[in-house]
């Protein structure tokens, strides 16, 4: 393997897969992969990236065979509580969250149970893939309960008598439903992170890591934001700067012929709705325009 090259773990095929490969896409990686192959070479980056179960995502930057991962932080969470009951220290730092993945890992009860609050939890069994985060839930609440882990399928345990109530990720809640549990507490919120190594890097790989956080950044902030234009007159210019949604100092351009009047250029860094659009119209703004944001470098 050529060390100066950075290696970045995605998960193979899941959730984060098309996201993650997205991104990477969006930061202008061009990869090479064969089907089935275990990792890809970046054709215009000294980056290459490798395929791999999610799990296995904070073991391989801990374990230095990678430089950088995208993982759930419900896993990352989960392996550093797994690696601090071994006395072990978590050897990734969580660099950039990521707007993708969003989930949260939650307690559900049968629909008919009772809930008030973590103490009905006491001498209760819970089934989870989550044993170290539902045991730190626990402990943090004083409350003694047996914790029943399970490699999936965690939603049907109720129903088989192997557990009382649930611990599992839920996002739209449908799973939920669809086995007759009801959502009572939340035990983490979860999204998609970049992890790296804490280690020292070599120049070229650091600054590599700089552009490719630049870029994240760039492309997130892109997602969300719009370029909007607009001509107003001068006397409501500080009305229609209240009401750009998350603009900082737009351009004021004057008119030739029109001396009250002025163009406004901004980027608005959240979406511009129509409710948006009509409050600017009746501020006395005319001739609005809203375009997407190709790409932004701070
Ligand atoms: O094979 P590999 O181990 O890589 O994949 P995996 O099966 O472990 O993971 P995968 O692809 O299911 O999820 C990868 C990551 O996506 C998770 O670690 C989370 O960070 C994130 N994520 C976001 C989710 C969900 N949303 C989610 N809804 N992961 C799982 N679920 C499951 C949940 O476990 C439950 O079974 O979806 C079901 C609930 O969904 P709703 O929409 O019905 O509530
Ligand atoms: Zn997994």
């Amino acid at each position: 393997m050529d060390e100066l090259r950075l290696k970045l773990a995605i998960q193979k095929s899941g959730r984060l897969t098309e996201p993650s490969l997205d991104l990477l896409v969006r930061c202008g990686l061009k990869i090479s992969r064969g089907k089935d192959q275990l990792m890809a070479y970046g054709e215009n980056m000294p980056l290459d990236v490798l395929f791999v179960r999610d799990d296995d995502i904070p073991d391989l930057v801990q374990e230095d065979v990678c430089d950088l991962g995208l993982v759930g932080l419900n896993v990352l969470e989960e392996k550093r509580l797994e690696l601090a009951s071994r006395g072990h220290a978590a050897r990734f730092q969580q660099v950039r969250t990521l707007d993708f993945g969003r989930c949260r890992l939650a307690l559900a009860v049968p629909d008919g149970a009772s809930f008030e609050g973590p103490s009905s939890l006491r001498g209760k069994r819970i089934a989870t893939t989550y044993p170290y985060l539902l045991e730190k839930y626990l402990r943090e609440r004083d409350v003694c309960a047996e914790i029943v882990t399970l490699s999936g399928a965690v939603e049907i345990a109720p129903r088989l008598g192997r557990a009382d109530l649930i611990c599992d990720l839920v996002s739209t809640g449908s799973t939920l439903q669809a086995n007759h549990l009801r959502e009572v507490e939340t035990v983490l919120e979860s999204h998609a992170v970049l992890i790296r190594t804490p280690l020292d890097l070599p120049p070229l790989k650091d600054e590599w890591v700089q552009r490719l956080l630049m870029r994240i950044d760039g492309v997130q902030q892109v997602r969300e934001s719009k370029y909007i234009m607009l001509h107003a007159p001068r006397s409501a210019l500080g009305e229609i700067r209240k009401l750009l949604p998350g603009s900082e100092s737009p351009t004021i351009i004057p008119l030739e012929g029109f001396p009250d009047r002025v163009a406004i250029h901004a980027v608005c860094r959240e979406n511009v709705f129509w409710e948006t659009l009509e409050s600017l119209k009746k501020a006395g703004a005319s001739a609005l325009l809203v375009l997407p944001v190709e790409k932004m470098l701070a």
